[in-house]
């Protein structure tokens, strides 16, 4: 059942209620393993569902366009003090509605139609926002981009001067969505600064590992910082914006009125509870956590013979070329999904195929840490993982129920967040 329980969304509309139950289900049998999802906790599900939902907050903490705001200006500056204290930044926006309103709020801060700026391609692992073509941000600006080595699968940082050096960008974007190596803010910062340049760190998947000490920290070498609040950092879905005190009057006006009317009071709040969480001593734990089972993951299933691209990780994040496993990213993904194991299909750098049916799968070991698994469970996981792809070539689908019978009995152990049995 889902926990908070929904008696009034029962009575009020069973049939809604129905499909709430059946998802909560799903996410408690399945080894989630989208590399941006997590579980929140019941405390920020709770705060999300409030009558916050009621009330309009144009405006920023004091200085509203619409009155009642003697608890939303409370509530949104507890968010705002606890994000700067728990990322020690000087100024945090937390009124964007999610990921691309949060970068698409940076451009209009920083750039004018048609500067020029440099990025990950989505191919290599950047996001759409970063100026991908389908994208407003590679529609309405000149994106430049740097690579991955081809041989290495790592972000080559001489490739990375040498680009901004040709095409002196006014703003370079550092971050993704599938890095699975450490990102190099300083080396980033050096290079942004000789060519004069806003750095900016898009965290969003490696944010509650920078926030529990398990990631370097962009805080002192990023101009700006852009993070969802629901990734690692085990949020609801939203997103806010650091920066240096300079920067924070550009941000504000760029986020309202630049692209947004009133913030959801209702997320708001719910992130404020999540930095709360995070603040404490067992977030730090579960952020290593992460980290050791990507880690033992990625070894089980480099001596199964799976190709990772740069080898392994350094984060939550792997990222699998399956082109040697004789399968594609998306039937794979299909049949995993079936056997219980949840992750994405996803381009591979250079991949030869379509973003659509690409090489490769994308994981994470986010949302599986929070339910309590560790290190030990890793190499089970790669093999539930190895028998999948193979049934998926053999169109096995006695060994894919199997799987998602194991998966389930193993999954009864482990308390969902936001799921009572
Ligand atoms: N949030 C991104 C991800 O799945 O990594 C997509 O925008």
């Amino acid at each position: 059942m889902h926990e908070p329980k929904l008696p009034h969304l029962t009575a009020a509309d069973p049939t809604l209620a129905a499909l709430v139950e059946g998802e909560a289900k799903r996410q408690h049998d399945k080894l989630r393993m989208i590399a941006s999802e997590n579980y929140v906790s019941t405390a920020v599900l709770e705060a999300c569902g409030t009558v916050l939902n009621n009330k309009y907050s144009e405006g920023y903490p004091g200085k509203r366009y619409y009155e009642g705001q003697q608890f939303c200006d409370q509530i949104e500056t507890l968010a705002i003090e606890r994000a700067k204290a728990l990322f020690g930044t000087e100024h945090a926006n937390v009124q964007t509605y999610s990921g691309s309103p949060a970068n698409l709020a940076v451009y209009l801060a920083f750039m004018q139609p048609g500067d020029t700026f440099l990025s990950l391609e989505l191919a290599q692992g950047g996001h759409l926002t970063h100026g991908s073509p389908v994208s407003a941000t590679g529609k309405w600006f000149r994106p430049e981009h740097y690579t991955v080595g081809r041989d290495t699968g790592r972000i080559d940082m001489d490739l990375v001067r040498d680009t901004a050096l040709a095409v002196r960008p006014k703003m370079i974007f550092c971050g993704g969505t599938a890095i699975p190596r450490t990102i190099d803010f300083p080396a980033f910062a050096a290079i942004a600064r000789e060519v004069g340049a806003i750095l900016v760190a898009d965290i969003a998947h490696i944010a509650g590992l920078i926030a529990g000490g398990a990631h370097p920290s962009p805080v002192g070498h990023a101009d700006v910082i852009t993070t969802t609040t629901h990734k690692t950092l085990r949020g609801p879905r939203g997103a806010m914006i650091m920066a240096s005190a300079e920067h924070a009057t550009a941000i504000d006006k760029a986020v309202f009125p630049g692209l947004q009317g009133g913030p959801h009071n209702h997320t708001t709040a719910g992130i404020a509870v999540a930095l709360h969480e995070a603040a404490q001593p067992t977030f730090t734990a579960y952020a290593h956590q992460i980290v050791a089972n990507a880690k033992a993951l990625a070894t089980a299933l480099n001596e199964r013979g799976f190709d990772l691209v740069s080898g392994g990780t350094d984060n939550h994040l792997l990222l699998i070329d399956l082109t040697g496993k004789g399968v594609e990213g998306k039937p794979a993904a299909k049949v995993l999904d079936a056997a219980g194991i949840e992750l994405n299909f996803n381009t591979v750098p250079y991949d030869p195929r379509k973003p659509w049916s690409p090489s490769g799968i994308r994981l994470g070991t986010a949302a599986l840490t929070t339910r309590g698994l560790t290190e030990q469970h890793m190499p089970q996981v790669a093999a539930w993982m190895d028998d999948a792809v193979t049934a998926a070539v053999k169109d096995d689908t006695a060994t894919v129920e199997r799987i998602a019978c194991q998966v389930r009995d193993l999954l009864q152990g482990f308390p969902m967040p936001g799921y009572t049995d």
